[in-house]
């Protein structure tokens, strides 16, 4: 699929980079990010192409890694034993989800096609106001398929490595699996343990922000310092969402051992 045909470019016209409607779009997202700390672009992918997305995730689903977790919302598997039993650090909360790794499936699929194209990589630099992106080098990285099958989900938890997370629905769950976040929850300066406490344990449902997943829609969000998390999925139908990696220089690969916790044992060369 040529990506002229995987990106809806009449409601996102990035083609032109001088024109004058793509500057007033993408200002209007960046503001709109600063703001909200996340941006949805509703109907992103055209129809058609999303409709193979999902039938290449559906065929490669069975080579998913299952990521059964316990963590607390900053991503480690450990409390801290010198810390009270309620402090954020110690309250554990159980997430799953099956992964595809960008290996485990097809390489026409639209969201790799989609993720490749300079003028997506120049919209989302613009939108997240840096001069310019790279694509992740990481045979695992780049570009995932995130599935939540009935009971699967995402617990409280801050993003710990990018200073922006893409997503893009490909199909949303029939009942549950809401996206769900509470905008600074804490800064660069303050941990705000106390809040994250009461977030964490369910004390403060009317601060969570339902972010609007329709699929087709991308988003563009700021997770560092937002607590974020997704509902239990119900009802029969997959939850499939893509997951873009992009990087502020170029060639960045990940650490192998932390790739297993996410992705699954692979085969090593040996020595
Ligand atoms: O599945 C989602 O909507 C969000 C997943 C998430 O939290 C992440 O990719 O950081
Ligand atoms: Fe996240």
């Amino acid at each position: 699929m040529r990506p002229e045909d995987v990106v809806n470019l009449d409601t996102y016209p990035i083609l032109d980079r001088s024109s004058p409607a793509r500057t007033a779009l993408v200002n209007r997202l960046r503001k709109e990010l600063e703001t909200n700390q996340f941006v949805s672009l509703p109907d992103f992918i055209l129809p058609a192409a999303r409709d193979r997305a999902v039938a290449d995730a559906v065929e490669a689903l069975p080579r998913a890694h299952q990521n059964n977790s316990r963590r607390n919302c900053y991503l480690q598997r450990q409390g801290d034993p010198s810390l009270p039993e309620d402090h954020p650090r110690n309250i554990l909360l159980n997430a799953s989800t099956k992964m595809l790794a960008y290996d485990r499936f097809s390489d026409a699929s639209p969201v790799k096609v989609l993720y490749h194209w300079e003028p997506v990589r120049q919209m989302v630099a613009d939108i997240v106001g840096v001069e310019t992106l790279y694509d992740n080098a990481d045979p695992c990285q780049p570009v995932n398929l995130l599935c939540y099958e009935p009971g699967d989900s995402s617990a409280w938890h801050f993003d710990s490595v990018n200073a922006f997370t893409m997503t893009l629905m490909l199909q949303a769950a029939e009942v549950g699996g809401e996206f769900e976040m509470v905008p600074n929850t804490r800064t660069d300066d303050d941990q705000n343990y106390e809040y994250v406490r009461r977030v964490v344990t369910g004390q403060c449902p009317q601060d969570a922000v339902a972010v609007a997943r329709e699929a087709g829609s991308l988003c563009i969000f700021r997770g560092c310092n937002s607590l974020h998390r997704v509902s239990p999925v119900e009802g029969d139908t997959t939850r499939i969402m893509g997951v873009f990696v992009y990087e502020n220089e170029p060639n960045v690969v990940g650490d192998p051992e932390v790739n297993a916790t996410v992705y699954g044992e692979r085969d090593r060369v040996a020595g």
